[in-house]
């Protein structure tokens, strides 16, 4: 469709840093913000537009930072808010935006608002948070929080309960609360006013609860579900109407929701073309479809997803936000295992083919893409043998649920579990050199480093015209100079195929063909061999006719 209204945010390449884990300037083990500015130039040459920072405010740290304490205020760990001034004027001069982690589900218990809040039934900050009477000695419903356990925890000081959908330090804010909305508001204006570039919103589509709190199903035996209640809630679209008026039309920034539960139809509402809400979201369905076929449920099932179960999805939507809404496309953020081993095959014959391939998919399609830190290098997942070795809250209560309390799986079944999905697969430090602790930091990392760095490193592929970064760089770069990769819509291709995804992009006059092997087998192909036309890329120099071999991607444009 050549009538697509044209916007930066749809023409950017969005790179995401996790900054705990991306590099460390003092020695004292953790990343920060002299850090990431002292490597901006790697991302200039890279070639992206915008980043992505994972929060980076004042934080106790029980969940990295997602717990906040104070949002006008920088991490001790990673520096002052000059560092902070230095680091957006350095990216703005490269050219490069900076778009900040907004997380106001929920706060730290040790911001002041909730430390006020839990203070008396009184105080005028009680309603900023959510607070219930128990129902006799239970919670007030029998919701899982999705970081184990209830989501109620009880306090002596007024005899109530309080919701956190995640940790017991997280407690969930009240945005039913007109003054809560406010202040969250003129934060949001103080940092735009600071001239940054933009907001993901962590779980925004969590702020409405469902107002008759409902037991849930019981999910694994022990607690009920929690996502149905909170997700999608009565008023989560006004709320954002309001922010929109309030706040994001007043400026020059992109948004993109993090929505738990989104569906297509809920979707077209949050990052609706009228742009009343948000630019756009991220769904979860494609990287939900590791199998459950581990002894408990949720999300520690790790079965290699097959391409029949993926295609249906990416291919839905695709076309069914087309003319309606924005998409965004990924594989990995600081949530998900490494996309090579996940997806791809991160053996050494097939690393750097296999993430070049689910690379092409990704980025050839209609969206606008985030790359993860490490994912252009073909960064892996660790292998955890001892849950002392985590270093995730999610991971730490979770073997405390099912393995210590309750006995529901074993320890070694569990790390088997972590090793394939766990979050601190994708928290490994930034992998920039063969130097010790990968470059990373002079001092003890907060969390191990991957043993591969050796062999999977920045300096050894920034000058390596065949490594995976180098492929980044050019698919980057042809989104910057085709606007059929941004503008054309999209029709899948071989939708039978166990082996194939491919699909067609459409532009004015022109066709983007991309065919990518999924498999290790040689497969049969015949889309390319009556189309004569350009190749953007392929991650092979030679072609077979007829044929796709292992892991081949390519992208013709006729
Ligand atoms: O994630 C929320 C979320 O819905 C999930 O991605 C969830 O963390 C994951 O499924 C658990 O396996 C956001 C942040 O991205 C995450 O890092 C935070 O821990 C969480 O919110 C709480 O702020
Ligand atoms: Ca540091």
């Amino acid at each position: 469709m050549e009538n697509e209204k044209k916007a930066w945010w749809k023409e950017a390449v969005v790179y995401q840093i996790y900054p705990r884990s991306f590099a460390d300037s003092n020695g004292d083990g953790i990343g920060d913000l002299a850090g990431i500015t002292a490597h901006l130039p790697y991302l200039k040459e890279l070639g992206i537009d915008v980043i992505w920072l994972s929060p980076i405010y004042k934080s106790p740290n029980d969940d990295n930072g997602y717990d906040i304490s104070d949002y006008r205020d920088i991490m001790t760990e990673f520096g002052t808010m000059e560092d902070f001034d230095r680091m957006l004027y350095k990216a703005h001069s490269l050219g490069i935006r900076i778009v900040m982690d907004l997380v106001v589900n929920h706060t730290s218990d040790e911001h002041e608002w909730f430390i006020k809040s839990r203070s008396s039934k009184d105080n005028p900050y009680r309603d900023y948070y959510i607070w219930k009477d128990g129902k006799g000695d239970l919670p007030p419903t029998n919701w899982q929080s999705l970081f184990s356990g209830s989501s109620w925890q009880y306090d002596e000081t007024t005899d109530q309960y309080y919701l956190h959908c995640f940790t017991k330090k997280q407690p969930d804010l009240n945005w039913d609360n007109e003054k809560v909305r406010n202040s969250v508001y003129d934060m949001m204006t103080w940092w735009c006013e600071k001239g940054i570039d933009g907001f993901r919103m962590d779980v925004i589509s969590m702020i409405s609860k469902d107002p008759a709190y409902p037991e849930g199903p019981l999910v694994d035996g022990l607690y009920g579900e929690l996502l149905p209640y909170v997700a999608n809630g009565p008023h989560v679209h006004e709320y954002l109407q309001e922010m929109n008026r309030r706040v994001l039309s007043k400026y020059d920034i992109m948004t993109v929701g993090e929505t738990a539960g989104v569906t297509l139809e809920e979707a077209m509402k949050y990052a609706n073309n009228e742009g009343t809400e948000l630019n756009m979201v991220f769904h979860f369905e494609h990287v939900d479809t590791d199998a459950t076929t581990t002894p408990i449920l949720g999300k520690w099932g790790y079965d290699h997803p097959d391409l029949t179960k993926l295609r249906p999805i990416l291919n839905k939507w695709q076309t069914g936000l087309e003319g309606k809404a924005w998409g965004s496309l990924y594989w990995d953020n600081h949530d998900q295992p490494r996309v090579v081993s996940r997806f791809g095959n991160d053996s050494p014959k097939y690393r750097g083919l296999s993430a070049k391939m689910l690379a092409t998919l990704l980025h050839m399609m209609k969206g606008t893409p985030y790359i993860y830190q490490g994912e252009e290098l073909g960064m892996t997942n660790m292998t955890f043998t001892s849950v002392d070795d985590c270093r995730d809250v999610e991971e730490i209560n979770a073997y405390r649920q099912y393995v210590t309390d309750h006995k529901m799986i074993s320890s070694e079944e569990m790390l088997k579990c972590f090793s394939a999905v766990a979050r601190d697969n994708a928290r490994t430090p930034m992998q920039w050199d063969d130097s010790k602790n990968a470059g990373f930091s002079t001092g003890d990392p907060w969390i191990k480093v991957n043993p591969n760095y050796r062999q999977i490193n920045a300096a050894s592929q920034t000058d390596d015209p065949a490594s995976v970064f180098n492929y980044y760089k050019k698919l980057i770069k042809l989104r910057h100079e085709n606007e059929i990769i941004v503008y054309g819509t999209f029709s899948p291709l071989l939708e039978d195929s166990e082996q194939i995804y491919a699909y067609e992009r459409h532009y004015n006059d022109q066709t983007l063909t991309v065919a990518c092997n999924w498999t290790d087998k040689e497969t049969k192909c015949s889309l390319f061999d009556c189309i004569s036309g350009r190749e953007l890329i392929s991650n092979y120099d030679e072609h077979k006719a007829g044929i796709l071999q292992p892991y081949e991607a390519r992208a013709v444009l006729h």
